[in-house]
């Protein structure tokens, strides 16, 4: 379905040495057979990942508990692999934390801030949520410096992308991997729930943000061809521009939705939604 070509070759892992090899797709020779669906193989390699898709360190109390929410429809495949390679990865950095896979019911245009302000609202109901890091589905970091934490400011963790040759496209980019506190998501009322289709939902969003250096926050994107009903969408140019005065309507305040199917997976928990059509 997808052309996906997710399995570094070798020199892709020489080449970031900081990463470290054990997360190279190439040390489990399982895996060089792009046939194969790497689900199982996560299972059996993160056994301290309790039911549902939450860990947490052994040996000491982690002073943030991290949702990470996980905007979603039609893309399995990447989802196993981002689980795959993110287990490992978050119970490295001693994270607290719990994945949720927001799914969005039915064919309408997709809206993925609308889908994020779902996990919002799903989560802090499931646990005792501090820090919430929004992730797409097909982006895996790159350098284990890159931590999955909040700070005290809105952080953008994923400008140094692959597919833009690991340069900023342009200054306000805030998509990809971005972390909020509960209070800044609060604050800011959450993302707008009127973006359908693609382009725009996180322009809006950049404000006073921080980012890590840029070689830490490299990050890598599935390949992938655009996915049928998220087409770009340039009536949401016209919307960035009138956020200040939509913010306080628009956003968690006005969330409406409704939950179809909450399901609890070995390694995360997916939230199947209705959030409407476009109007
Ligand atoms: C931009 C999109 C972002 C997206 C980045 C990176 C828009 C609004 C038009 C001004 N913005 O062009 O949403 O994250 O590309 O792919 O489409």
């Amino acid at each position: 379905k997808f052309n996906i070509s997710l399995i570094p070759s070798d020199s892709y892992c020489i080449m970031f040495k900081s990463w470290p090899c054990f997360q190279c797709f190439t040390d489990l020779p399982l895996l060089k057979n792009k046939v194969l669906d790497p689900i199982e193989e996560a299972i059996f390699q993160n056994p301290d990942v309790s039911f549902g898709g939450h860990s947490k360190p052994k040996n000491c109390t982690a002073l943030q508990r991290i949702a990470i929410i996980i905007p979603f429809r039609n893309r399995e495949t990447h989802l196993h692999y981002w689980l795959f390679y993110m287990h490992p990865f978050l119970q490295k950095q001693q994270g607290d934390y719990g994945i949720y896979v927001i799914e969005q019911h039915g064919e309408s245009k997709f809206n993925r801030a609308k889908l994020m302000n779902v996990g919002y609202a799903e989560a802090v109901k499931d646990y005792d949520y501090n820090c919430f890091i929004f992730s797409d589905v097909d982006i895996i970091p790159l350098d284990l410096q890159n931590l999955y934490r909040c700070s005290k400011k809105p952080k953008h963790m994923a400008h140094s992308l692959d597919k833009f040759n690991f340069r900023l496209p342009y200054k306000n980019l805030f998509g990809g991997i971005v972390a909020f506190t509960k209070e800044h998501y609060l604050k800011v009322n959450g993302f707008s729930n009127t973006f359908w289709g693609w382009g725009g939902e996180d322009d809006e969003l950049f404000q006073s943000i921080e980012r890590a250096s840029s070689n830490i926050s490299r990050a890598r994107v599935f390949k992938h061809k655009r996915d049928r009903g998220n087409e770009r969408n340039l009536q949401n140019v016209h919307m960035i521009y009138k956020a200040k005065s939509r913010m306080n309507d628009d956003g968690l305040s006005s969330l409406k939705y409704t939950v179809i199917s909450f399901t609890k997976h070995r390694l995360y928990k997916k939230i199947t939604v209705d959030i409407g059509s476009p109007p």
